[in-house]
């Protein structure tokens, strides 16, 4: 059995698991998606396939492109999620550091704003950007926990924010969680 951490925040709770985002059956799962809202690998390719991809792809076509540091919502189609929630984490070598960090803070925040509007109980998301885009996780993980505890401490939803986690970014995201608690 691997280790759920987890943190109350008022009436929400945010989780730490380590896993695979497509078999989460939650309101929504977020995909680490590109500006295009096209198909690409890592998380998204998984989520493309487990999806549907011809389905998937003809309604992220429908609510593309998506900027940086933004989120746009499709159906789950074959997923257990009903929902997936596209949100384009930065490419960390294209901006200044800083700028990276707004960004990548901007696209969790968008997604959970996006839930709230659709009314939506509980989300999983990956770590963004920490792939392909090459954002460092180790400068990750303590920004993205704190905007997480900060959005939800705001806002009171939703009740359920779960971080699923790779088994590579797994180990980082404890440590800033512990971290953080300390
Ligand atoms: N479940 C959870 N996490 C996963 C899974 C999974 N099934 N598979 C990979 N990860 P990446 P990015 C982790 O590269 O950096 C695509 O082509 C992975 O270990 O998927 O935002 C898009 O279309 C890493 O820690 O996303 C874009 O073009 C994290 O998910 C581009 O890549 C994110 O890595 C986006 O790159």
């Amino acid at each position: 059995m691997s280790e759920t951490l987890s943190l109350h925040i008022g009436q929400s709770r945010l989780e730490l698991i380590e896993g695979d985002i497509v078999t989460q059956a939650v309101d929504a799962i977020v995909n680490a998606a590109n500006e295009a809202l096209q198909q690409g690998g890592g998380v998204c390719g998984a989520i493309f396939r487990a999806a549907g991809v011809d389905q998937l792809q003809r309604a992220c076509n429908a609510v593309a492109p998506c900027p940086t540091g933004e989120a746009r919502i499709t159906p789950g189609f074959a997923l257990p999620a009903r929902y997936v929630i596209h949100a384009v984490g930065p490419i960390f070598n294209l901006y200044a550091p800083e700028e990276a960090d707004r960004l990548l803070v901007s696209a969790y925040h968008s997604s959970l704003a996006l839930a709230r509007q659709y009314g939506l109980q509980s989300i999983a998301f990956p770590s963004i950007a920490t792939g392909i885009y090459g954002f460092p996780v180790e400068r990750a993980a303590p920004l993205v926990l704190r905007a997480l505890v900060d959005d939800l401490r705001l806002h009171q939803a939703p009740a359920l924010v779960r971080m699923v986690l790779w088994r590579d970014t797994f180990p980082i995201y404890r440590a800033a969680l512990k971290q953080m608690q300390a």
